[in-house]
């Protein structure tokens, strides 16, 4: 399956690589970890991210190297579920004629003339790891620290239920190269700016808990992201405060944004990726994501209808 990937690649000189938006550990760790195997290979290659993007909080721990690319002749989707994902970026994408999408979202649709898409790797950064020792690619200490940060960002540090034998086995050979994980892990999962932490304040006052304690949300308005200038960064982990409730199988989070609300959706066992996909997003079975174009209370009464009918 890899070998339309890479003959894509090897018959490209100038490649683009794109992360989706709200850009977090994955896709950030597997593009820059394939745009350096990229660079070892003797192809010039960039990666594009999202402007809104480009001050994320990931940038001081991702390895990168100074490039630049004008006209690609292959472009690259990594970690984007859907091709909306790739937000003001689209263009860049649609016009070019090699396109390639390797992703970890079960929802994806395949919006690319190549797709690589498989929903057992906990990260797309897995799958990124099996490309580049298909292409006899060697890995060295960035390329593993990016590779890692990937991993471990959206296997929870290897403790959500997508985390496998072979995520282990990956993480093991990564942490072979001079990376130091503890920091990396620390930085990713514990770490907060002071901001990061008043905005979680601010989201706990919205706590809400319904059906005996089995759903939950939290809600951040339009007024306190103002308020506190909040990028997509800082709010990444918002989500994790419902759904750290002992009872909860479905957290919430709400974010309202220009004419409509942002939900991210956690689950312990019911598939969420459902939901989402109903209402035009989509994800994985217990992470998944939708917007919707309504208030906040409209949108929070359908998703916990949706809900119900899904919980145990
Ligand atoms: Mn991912």
């Amino acid at each position: 399956m890899f070998t339309d990937i890479a003959n894509a690649i090897k018959n490209s000189n100038n490649i683009i690589i794109l992360p989706h938006k709200s850009a977090d550990g994955d896709c950030l760790g597997s593009s820059y970890a394939l745009k350096l195997g990229l660079l070892k290979l003797g192809k010039n290659a960039q990666v594009v991210v999202e402007k809104k993007d480009k001050d994320a909080k990931f940038f001081s721990i991702i390895k990168d190297a100074e490039t630049s690319v004008s006209t690609p002749d292959l472009v690259i989707a990594v970690d984007c579920g859907d091709i909306d994902r790739l937000d003001t970026r689209r263009d860049i994408f649609n016009s070019c004629e090699n396109t390639v999408n390797i992703d970890h979202h079960g929802t994806n649709d395949g919006f690319a003339k190549i797709n690589y898409i498989d929903a057992n790797a906990s990260a797309t950064g897995e799958i990124i790891f099996d490309l580049l020792e298909f292409m006899q690619i060697d890995i060295d200490d960035d390329i593993a620290q990016n590779l890692y940060i990937a991993i471990s960002s959206d296997s929870g540090r290897f403790s959500y239920s997508n985390t496998t034998k072979k995520t282990h086995e990956i993480a093991g050979k990564l942490i072979g190269y001079n990376i130091d994980f503890p920091y990396l892990n620390a930085f990713i999962f514990d770490k907060n700016s002071k901001k990061e932490l008043l905005l979680a304040k601010e989201a706990i006052k919205t706590l809400d808990v319904v059906a005996d304690g089995k759903i939950a949300s939290v809600t951040v308005t339009k007024k306190v992201i103002k308020k506190y200038k909040a990028t997509d960064s800082e709010l990444g982990g918002i989500v994790n405060y419902p759904r750290s409730i002992d009872t909860v199988q479905i957290a919430f989070y709400f974010k309202e944004v220009h004419g409509g609300v942002k939900v991210s959706m956690r689950s312990t066992g019911p598939d969420v990726s459902k939901i989402a996909k109903k209402y035009g997003g989509g994800g994985h079975e217990r992470a998944s994501g939708c917007t919707l174009n309504m208030p906040v209370k409209k949108a929070k009464k359908i998703m916990y209808n949706e809900a119900m009918a899904v919980i145990c």
